[in-house]
């Protein structure tokens, strides 16, 4: 994909934040250090468009993100990290979910697991709102070059094991090597295609 254009929109915590265009969105969520920031990066071409932090659960804001001046990418604030106060822990799950059920822009979402690690309570409560609101969705398996290929496969049946999607629907990714961006691009723009001449979601 030729990146012509990526930049910051704005961040927001509520409905009456979010760009007022029409834009078609995409979403990308996963657990916190999951390595989305990265991923995002790496597709767009730029080194810090979406800020990389070592450390996790910084973010606690929905950024937008203009690409191409054709479609936005929102980078979701990211779950499951046991050290992000109580208080903030509360609002994400509303956060998320009003975002997801409510947002009409929204054509897809990109959930990024860790290839190495066991789906768990927060990958099953994001398949779940995925599946409850139709959301459409591409699941990508971030970090694949800390692993060797054989062990790739291995996670990958593992992985589609533990969720609702099958083992040929999982990308393999990595934000050092780029594995895995162009492939992710074509499933983005399938999503937008699909969804171009379809009624809204809702
Ligand atoms: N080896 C490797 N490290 C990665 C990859 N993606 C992210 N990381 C590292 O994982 C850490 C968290 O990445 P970041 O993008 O900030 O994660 P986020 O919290 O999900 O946005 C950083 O130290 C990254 O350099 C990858 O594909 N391969
Ligand atoms: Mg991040």
């Amino acid at each position: 994909m030729l990146i012509k254009s990526a930049d910051f929109i704005k961040s927001a915590v509520k409905p009456s934040q979010y760009p007022s265009s029409g834009t078609p969105e995409i979403a990308f969520i996963g657990r916190s250090n999951v390595g989305k920031s990265s991923l995002i990066n790496t597709l767009v071409n730029r080194k810090r468009l979406a800020r990389t932090s070592s450390t996790p659960g910084r973010t606690q804001l929905i950024n937008f993100f203009l690409i191409n001046e054709v479609v936005s990418f929102v980078d979701l604030p990211g779950y499951g990290y046991a050290r992000v106060p109580e208080s903030v822990r509360k609002k994400w799950g509303p956060m998320i979910e009003t975002y997801l059920a409510g947002r009409s822009n929204l054509k897809g979402v990109v959930t990024i697991l860790d290839i190495r690690r066991t789906p768990g309570p927060g990958e099953f409560v994001l398949a779940d709102w995925l599946t409850h609101y139709h959301i459409p969705s591409i699941a990508v398996l971030t970090k694949a070059d800390k692993l060797s290929r054989s062990k790739q496969q291995a996670q990958k049946r593992h992985i589609a094991g533990c969720l609702p999607v099958s083992e040929e629907n999982l990308i393999l990714f990595s934000a050092k090597t780029r594995m895995g961006s162009e492939k992710l691009w074509q499933a983005i723009q399938n999503l937008l295609e699909r969804q171009a001449g379809e009624p809204p979601r809702r």
